[in-house]
């Protein structure tokens, strides 16, 4: 059950000034605030919803959310970093279609609330007053929008006194942040929610189990920000892969399993677990089963005997609906072999010490980089510039981290190396640029979501 801690001691000076921020928003301190870190993922890069398992740490970076309730049926929310203040009614918020409605910064906080009232059937929620404070650099893979919507869902489980289990929040809030519109997996939620401060994590999906790892001594890990921003919700690219990924499952599917069996299949672990075949040996015959470069919409109809419409209402998402090619031998190529990869990180991290070690796990996130950049086609310049740069300047490893198309690398570096290789980065990439350690630092990693009372 998450724990509800008294915010005391030096934790008290460390939010002194938000707390003071939020009495001169609202008249009166909060009742109770909420830390939720953003996310590096290690490795495992579009792989959760596939079903497969990923390799994140959170960071140090933030959002905090303070919030008290109110004797009145109204939501007040006001956000620090851009100043902007919104204001809803509880009775009207389970009106509000977010997918339907203009994308704005609260959009993510309602997903949060909405998940929680309809999941837990609160048809008279309390009114609030929210002020929200982050510091994750937005869009850039580090997941600040799910660290609001996690943010969202504590708000909503405090100030209306519910029982939660960590886990159980992670799948809902997953499920959540889908109102947005972006068919995303579970990992940010489920790193935010069960980090562990010290240790990396293995997340499994289906159920959602989150392993310890601890990294190995002498391994650090940089994470640089692109500068080139990227919102998911705001293009069709990231649904695009998600329905390529449907469509490779069922046609692999369809070629392994009976009918009652492939005709549900969406996912390719439902159908790797449902043939009983490894990873290594679909990764091995993607090719044969897939041997189109290209597949149009007429190819995918015919494939799997299913007309236009079941295409759009069954597999397509609302912004792919016209989507005319799709990819599926490289996309399949990518899931597979970065699950693998997945697994075999946890491994050396757990099974092979010091130099030997530490090299195989960085070749493993350069394979991951380049697999997203030349199978899923989710890099992007200034990403791809970054992990040259990283290389060539003694990282072990480099790789775009989150969905891509933008936002940040991780790299793996030796301890020894650090500070050489900031410089040379510094140097190399960010000449120029103001505030540069705010977008090249190292990061250790950090607990999970924490709600203090005041
Ligand atoms: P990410 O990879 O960071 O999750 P997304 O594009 O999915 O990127 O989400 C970024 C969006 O989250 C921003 O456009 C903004 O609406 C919201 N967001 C992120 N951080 C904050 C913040 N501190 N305050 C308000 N909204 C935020
Ligand atoms: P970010 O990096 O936050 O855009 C997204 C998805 C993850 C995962 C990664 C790619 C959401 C909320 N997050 O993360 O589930 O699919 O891309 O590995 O959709």
């Amino acid at each position: 059950m998450l724990a509800v801690e008294k915010l005391e001691g030096s934790l008290r000076d460390k939010y002194a000034d938000f707390v003071k921020n939020f009495e001169e928003s609202f008249g009166s301190e909060p009742e109770y605030l909420i830390r939720v870190p953003g996310r590096v993922n290690l490795i495992g890069e579009h792989i959760d919803y596939c079903g497969y398992a990923v390799h994140p740490m959170a960071i140090d970076q933030d959002i905090i959310v303070g919030v008290r309730t109110l004797e009145s049926g109204k939501l007040e929310l006001k956000n620090l970093n851009n100043e902007k203040y919104a204001e809803f009614s509880m009775e009207n918020l389970q009106e509000i279609d977010i997918s339907t409605e203009k994308i704005n910064w609260w959009s993510y906080f309602l997903c949060g609330l909405k998940g929680v009232y309809e999941d837990k059937m609160i048809e008279n929620p309390n009114g609030i007053q929210v002020l929200v404070s982050g510091c994750i650099p937005p869009s850039a893979g580090l997941s600040s929008s799910s660290a609001l919507v996690v943010g969202s869902s504590l708000v909503a489980v405090v100030s209306n006194k519910l029982e939660v289990d960590r886990s159980d929040l992670a799948n809902l809030c997953a499920r959540a942040e889908r109102f947005i519109g972006t068919q995303g997996g579970g990992m940010d939620q489920a790193i935010e929610l069960l980090a562990v401060a010290g240790q990396a994590k293995l997340i499994e999906f289906n159920p959602l189990v989150a392993h310890d790892t601890k990294l190995p001594d002498g391994s650090v890990f940089v994470i640089a920000n692109s500068l080139q921003e990227k919102n998911k919700a705001a293009s069709n690219e990231f649904n695009s892969r998600v329905v390529e990924c449907r469509l490779a499952a069922k046609l692999i599917a369809k070629q392994l399993l009976k009918e009652s069996d492939w005709k549900d299949v969406k996912k390719l672990r439902n159908v790797q677990v449902s043939s009983g075949k490894c990873l290594e040996e679909l990764v091995n015959s993607v090719s044969t089963f897939l041997p189109k470069e290209v597949y149009t919409r007429e190819d995918v109809l015919a494939e799997l005997g299913i007309t236009d419409e079941e295409l759009r209402t069954d597999i397509l998402t609302a912004n792919t609906q016209e989507l005319q090619t799709f990819k599926l031998q490289q996309r399949a190529r990518h899931v597979l072999s970065e699950s693998n990869r997945v697994y075999r990180f946890r491994e050396v991290c757990h099974n092979k010490a010091g130099e030997e070690g530490l090299k195989e796990l960085g070749e493993l996130m350069t394979a991951s980089h380049n697999s997203c950049r030349y199978d899923y086609e989710c890099s992007a310049d200034g990403l791809d510039r970054l992990v040259e740069l990283s290389l060539k300047n003694g990282a072990l490893g480099s790789r775009l981290t989150g969905a891509g198309w933008g936002g940040c690398t991780v790299s793996l570096v030796a301890e020894s190396q650090v500070e050489k290789f900031l410089a040379a980065l510094k140097a190399e990439y960010y000449a120029g640029v103001e505030n540069v350690d705010s977008a090249i630092f190292v990061s250790k990693p950090s607990g999970g979501a924490m709600v203090w009372s005041l």
